[in-house]
Order: C-alpha cells, then sequence, then structure tokens
C-alpha cells in the first residue's frame, strides 16, 4: 500500500475509534472523578501531581521479574492479533514508518514512587489500533513481553492519547532495563500495565487478568483512587 493511502487508512480508524471510546473514556477515573486523590499542582490531566501515597523519585528505579531479555531491532517483532479486523506482525521499520508521538507525561509505580516530566517519542497504542481495526465488540488488551510478563487494559484507557509504545525517552533509545528496545507507557495508570519488552498486543472481546491481576494486584489500576490492589 502506498505511504499515503496507509496514513489516510490510520487517521480515519483513529478518528472512527476515538469516537467509539468516547463516551467511556469520559467515565475514566482521570476524566470524571471530581475529587481525585492527591496532592500539589494539577497536572497535563488536570489531576492533582502526585497521587495519594506516591513520593516523588529523581531515579529512575527498575522494577521487572528478573529476567532483561536482550532483543536485537533486526529480531524485534510487534504481533498485534486478536479481536481485530487485520492482524499482523510489524517489523522495526514498519514501527518506525507509523506516525511518531513525543509527550511529557509522569509515570507512578504501585510500589510508591512517582517520576515526573518524563520525555518520550514513540507510537501511539491508538494509532496500532487504528492499523488493525478492533472489532465491533473489542474491550480489553492483554500485552505480553519478551520475558512472558503479561497485563491487561481496558480499550478506553489504552486509546488514551498518552498511551505510547515508546522506544526513545530523554532522547535516548529507551535503556533494555526500562524495557528497550520498545515498552508501552500508562501515565493514568500504575506502570505495570505498561509492558517492557513488548511482543504482543492482543486484542479482547473480554477482559483476562495479566501477571500481577492475577496475583493480587488492582484490575483497573487508578493512581488517584489508591486502586493498587483487588
Ligand atoms: N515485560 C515486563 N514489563 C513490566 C514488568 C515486568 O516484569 N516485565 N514490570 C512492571 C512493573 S511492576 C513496573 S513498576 C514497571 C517498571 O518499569 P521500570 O523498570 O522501567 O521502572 O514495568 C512494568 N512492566
Ligand atoms: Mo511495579
Amino acid at each position: 500500500m502506498e505511504a499515503a493511502d496507509k496514513l489516510k487508512r490510520i487517521v480515519e480508524a483513529r478518528m472512527k475509534l476515538k469516537s467509539r471510546f468516547e463516551e467511556k473514556m469520559r467515565l475514566t477515573p482521570s476524566v470524571a472523578d471530581n475529587r481525585p486523590q492527591g496532592s500539589g499542582k494539577l497536572n497535563r490531566h488536570g489531576m492533582p501531581e502526585l497521587p495519594v501515597g506516591q513520593t516523588i523519585t529523581h531515579k529512575w528505579p527498575v522494577l521487572d521479574l528478573g529476567i532483561e531479555p536482550e532483543i536485537s531491532l533486526t529480531a524485534w517483532r510487534l504481533i498485534l492479533d486478536g479481536a481485530v479486523e487485520h492482524p499482523t506482525t510489524l517489523t522495526w521499520d514498519d514501527f518506525l514508518a507509523l506516525p511518531q508521538t513525543e509527550d511529557i507525561s509522569d509515570f507512578h509505580c504501585v510500589t510508591s514512587w512517582s517520576k515526573l516530566g518524563m520525555h518520550w517519542k514513540g507510537v501511539r497504542l491508538l494509532d496500532l489500533a487504528a492499523l488493525v481495526q478492533p472489532v465491533e465488540n473489542a474491550t480489553h488488551i492483554l500485552c505480553y513481553g519478551y520475558d512472558d510478563y503479561t497485563t491487561n487494559v481496558s480499550l478506553e484507557e489504552a486509546l488514551k492519547p498518552d498511551v505510547l509504545l515508546a522506544h526513545t525517552v530523554e532522547n535516548a533509545p529507551l535503556p533494555r532495563e526500562h524495557g528497550g528496545p520498545v515498552r508501552m507507557i500508562t501515565p493514568e495508570l500504575y506502570a505495570w500495565k505498561g509492558t517492557k519488552w513488548i511482543h504482543r498486543i492482543e486484542f479482547l472481546t473480554a477482559n483476562t487478568l495479566g501477571f500481577w491481576e492475577e496475583r493480587g494486584y488492582s484490575n483497573t489500576a487508578y493512581p488517584w483512587r489508591n486502586d493498587r490492589y483487588s
């Protein structure tokens, strides 16, 4: 397909997805809550900058299951499948050819540290969804890492414009220990919802729990509701 056609298709599909999920998004806590729990000035989403129970860190701790896979850019693949019209597998070049988004956002770890104002670059989950087109009754995604980590996210959260598959942080390639070459980030949810070394995104028509969700972490993970464990 011509690059221009491809972009046109993505933009059209993105607008459709946006309108399909707009109502559900309006009901998510970071948009709907009139008494979000936290402190400090309001952030870019109108939420207190520091969610309840969090402490600011300037370092960037590493948290994972202890396996930090090393994936070369030539071996790297991103599988997009499940409840979609056009399942596909992207190479590194395919991934970089998609619309690139830069954003500044905050990172809230459930273990109670928050790192504010991180500068990311990558591809919006929204643009990946627009490429594969979730079926009408798709509701969630399950993300898989190369380390076999999994985590689930509802589509109304995953399609928010600040949810990225990031390859660059602070103008440098994402370090391996933080999930490079590519990880997902979910600035409006606790950071465990962002899979490091992301390898597959499966679209689902029903919720499925991921690694931590099966072990008692919250299904929804809203930082401004102190929504850590289920
Ligand atoms: N693939 C994978 N992704 C993962 C994890 C993991 O173990 N494997 N840990 C999660 C958890 S619990 C957190 S808090 C963040 C930590 O990201 P960081 O190590 O870059 O701070 O990554 C999340 N994503
Ligand atoms: Mo975590």
